[in-house]
């Protein structure tokens, strides 16, 4: 008996030696902590039953003008995804036969955003087709069958930066009915890491920013202290300057206040022949992370000279 424990003991031992040893290897020393990711999640029937969802609209006229859907009780032997509620352009769930009618709802992203995901859970009654700002991302079987509209939900996601805006991004279904009721009910989880975005200034000393590329020397660039970002929080080693932000890395920076408002600001100094910037370019970029790994941007308006 004695013996077995001590055996359980020792196991256990080796286990938690072997933990820590791959622990030390899924995170080495130095590397950027995870950003910070915001999540988002919209859903059909956000209201009692029997009252309009201001979150989720339709048309009748092609998208000429838009109505609040109606939050239905569904028909006996109809899932509904835990938290939402069925919506129909009627509150009898009528609606046109062998017909499609197009529901929407909006989500807003930030200016500078990366990473944006989509993953969208659907019951349709009778098929769901997805829509992100006009993209097709997903569509449920095309057929009048009950698994459109029972458990499991379909589910589609889509992860593909170049279908998501800043500002408002705009969700659509195409619910096409085949015969009797129609009705559908869906829960969307957005995410992103949002990207703070930073005051530079391209050459302090001079308003007009006027760079020569083929220069052999360095551009100025500041990266301004704010009421709400210390830029001395900036990791230096992440920092990347450019035509797009990610060319060159400092050759030289220091701590000071560029522009006498008592707050000490970021003083970094690039290779102009590192930096990509290019006769004609009209802005160059600064990306890179805070010490917590937070992701950030900044930019300025540039003027090329000695291109002739
Ligand atoms: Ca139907
Ligand atoms: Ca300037
Ligand atoms: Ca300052």
């Amino acid at each position: 008996m004695n013996k077995k424990v001590n055996r359980l003991f020792l196991v256990n031992v080796v286990l938690v030696i072997l933990a820590i040893a791959f622990a030390d290897r899924l995170y080495p020393a130095g590397v950027v902590q995870a950003q910070t990711t915001q999540t988002l999640t919209l859903l059909s029937g956000d209201g009692p039953t029997g009252s309009r969802d201001t979150a989720n609209q339709f048309t009748v006229d092609g998208g000429a003008t838009w109505q609040d859907a109606y939050i239905v009780t569904p028909i006996p032997g109809y899932h509904v995804i835990p938290g939402t509620q069925y919506i129909s352009l009627s509150p009898n769930l009528s609606g046109p036969l062998h017909a499609t009618t197009r529901y929407r709802t909006t989500f807003e992203l930030p200016t500078s955003f990366s990473g944006p995901a989509l993953t969208v859970e659907v019951h349709a009654d009778n098929v769901a087709t997805l829509f992100l700002n006009g993209v097709q991302i997903g569509q449920q079987p095309f057929a009048e069958i009950f698994a459109n509209f029972q458990n499991p939900t379909e589910s589609f996601t889509s992860a593909d930066p170049s279908l998501f805006v800043p500002g408002t991004n705009i969700l659509e279904f195409d619910i096409h009915n085949f015969t009797g009721p129609t009705a559908f009910d869906y829960q969307a989880v957005v995410s992103f890491h949002p990207v703070l975005e930073v005051a530079l200034d391209i050459k302090p000393d001079d308003p007009a920013n006027n760079i020569n590329p083929r220069s052999k020397g360095r551009i100025a660039v500041a990266v301004l202290t704010t009421g709400s970002f210390d830029a001395a929080s900036l990791d230096t080693e992440t920092l990347r300057f450019g035509k797009t932000g990610i060319e060159a890395a400092p050759a030289h920076f220091a701590l000071e206040d560029i522009d006498g408002d008592g707050h000490i600001d970021l003083m970094l100094h690039f290779r102009t022949q590192e930096t990509g910037v290019s006769c004609g370019d009209t802005s160059a970029i600064l990306t890179g992370a805070t010490v917590t790994g937070e992701a950030v941007t900044g930019s300025d308006v540039i003027n090329t000279v000695g291109c002739a």
